[in-house]
């Protein structure tokens, strides 16, 4: 049984589309979060350590972390092709977007956000925004999706910041045309619906 920790307009609207995408039963759980305008507080249902969504319990076991979630996820339901399966050609590529994401996307726009981007010490460990850009550009150039032919959960998850902040999306028609096919998925437009 998934039991799925939830609120919209949040970091976890990810999983949403994850879970709509591969088609398989779920509970979810509305939680309510504390938000920048001051709104909302702790929900003493979710079970995240730190009171934060996303948070995914499958039978018995408790997964947070976005990229974690959806990688545990797309090995969970290998047959529906969102991932790539360990042993399987592209695992590695699949867990390095993944990982890349986690570790260097989500740092460089929270030091961009914050204005320290061109801080010596975030550009020595996290590049910048055009060195993103520049990545992405190049995976995508030709290529319908971050790993080629297939979309995958690798996709949901390095679209995202350009959904919640469009400003930010490197200006390249190939980035652009990816974002217009990733939202144009009826399984994204199907997790806002029932958002
Ligand atoms: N690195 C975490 C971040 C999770 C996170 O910060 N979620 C926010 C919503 S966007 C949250 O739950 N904030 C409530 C809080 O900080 O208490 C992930 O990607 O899952």
């Amino acid at each position: 049984m998934l039991t799925f920790h939830h609120a919209p307009l949040s970091r976890s609207g990810r999983v949403h589309w994850l879970l709509h995408e591969l088609d398989v039963p779920f509970e979810m759980v509305r939680c309510d979060i504390p938000r920048r305008d001051g709104t909302g507080a702790r929900d003493p249902r979710n079970p995240h350590p730190e009171g934060k969504v996303p948070a995914l319990e499958h039978d018995g076991a408790l997964i947070t972390e976005t990229a974690a979630i959806l990688l545990y996820l797309t090995d969970l339901f290998p047959e529906r092709r969102l991932g790539v399966a360990p042993g399987e050609p592209g695992r590695g590529a699949y867990l390095t977007w993944l990982f890349w994401y986690a570790g260097v996307v989500e740092p460089v726009y929270l030091a961009a956000a914050l204005g320290v981007a061109d801080h010596p010490v975030a550009r020595a460990s996290f590049r910048g925004p055009e060195a993103v850009a520049a990545r992405l550009i190049a995976a995508l150039e030709g290529r319908d999706w971050l790993m080629g032919e297939r979309f995958t959960a690798a996709d949901i998850l390095l679209c995202s910041p350009y959904l919640y902040f469009p400003d930010a999306t490197p200006d390249h028609p190939a980035v652009r045309g990816w974002i217009a096919r990733c939202t144009a998925r009826p399984a994204y437009q199907a997790s806002l619906e029932r958002d």
